[in-house]
């Protein structure tokens, strides 16, 4: 393992996550995390970095600790933190919603973004450097029809950044979000369900961001000369104004 910084991100199976983790191997050693083994292997192999994975569910609260933990000594230095990990589970009114669905997004997007950044942020705090990058969204940002939750989970990640932001400010950590719009990733598939063709309905009659388009704002972000700090970001496709104002007539 060379001297470049670490990067740990979760959520880097697929989607913003995978994207991410090509476009930073190029100069970070990287901590690669997800549920899905598999494809957290798939990738190390595929890179041409240094990488190491841990496999833990986000809201299994003493796994986390206990996976970052057992991080040999050589990878304990983590850099760079991408609190990617994240999904939309169902589309409901409010009087409709499905209470286990609001119980995901909320343990996963928010008390598991908590518990990794916990497990992380100490050691940032006792070098004196480091870099947060939070994933939110432009629903972090806005509410949109039948969003309830997911928006609220979003914008707790918002509300998260400004606090570390303020509480890290003291030992020179930066502190990022990053909020795109409409991504065409795994997202709408785990929202709906493993319903492919709603999910792929949610993407058509424009071009929404890819992945890779959200990775190369992260780059930039964490590429900027030590003393810039990039405090939030919001990404939308060209043909998305708003949550609810969306061009599908653009292709
Ligand atoms: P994907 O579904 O493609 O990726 C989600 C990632 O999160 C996967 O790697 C998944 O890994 C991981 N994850 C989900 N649940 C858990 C869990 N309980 N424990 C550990 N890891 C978990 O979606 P995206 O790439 O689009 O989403 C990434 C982030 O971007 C999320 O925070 C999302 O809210 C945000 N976002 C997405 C947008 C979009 O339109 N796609 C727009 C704005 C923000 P695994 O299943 O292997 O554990
Ligand atoms: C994901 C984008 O518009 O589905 O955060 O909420 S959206």
């Amino acid at each position: 393992m060379d001297n470049q910084p670490i990067a740990l991100i979760t959520g880097a199976t697929s989607g913003i996550g995978e994207a991410t983790a090509r476009i930073l191997a190029k100069n970070h050693n990287l901590i690669l995390c997800g549920r899905r083994e598999e494809r957290l292997a798939k990738l190390a192999e595929e890179l041409e970095t240094s990488v190491t994975t841990l496999s833990f569910d986000v809201r299994e609260r003493k796994a986390v600790f206990e996976s970052i933990e057992s991080l040999p000594s050589e990878w304990k230095e983590i850099d760079v933190l991408v609190n990617n990990a994240g999904n939309a589970h169902g589309l409901d009114l409010i009087n409709e919603g499905n209470p286990d669905d609001w119980d995901a997004m909320m343990d996963i997007n928010v008390k598991g973004l908590l518990y990794v950044s916990k497990a992380i942020i100490p050691g940032m705090v006792a070098r004196k450097r480091g870099h947060i990058v939070n994933i939110s969204s432009l629903a972090g940002l806005e509410v949109y029809p039948k969003g309830n939750v997911y928006c609220a989970s979003k914008h707790a990640v918002d509300a998260l950044t400004k606090g570390m932001r303020l509480d890290l400010n003291a030992h020179g950590i930066k502190v990022t979000s990053v909020n795109p719009g409409l991504v065409e990733t795994e997202f709408s598939e785990v929202r709906f369900k493993g319903d492919k063709e709603k999910a792929k309905s949610v993407y058509q009659g424009f071009t929404p961001l890819t992945a890779h388009d959200v990775a190369e704002t992260i780059e930039f972000v964490l590429s900027r000369p030590d003393h810039v700090l990039i405090g939030d970001v919001l990404m939308l496709a060209k043909a998305q104004a708003s949550s609810t104002i969306v061009n599908k007539n653009s292709q």
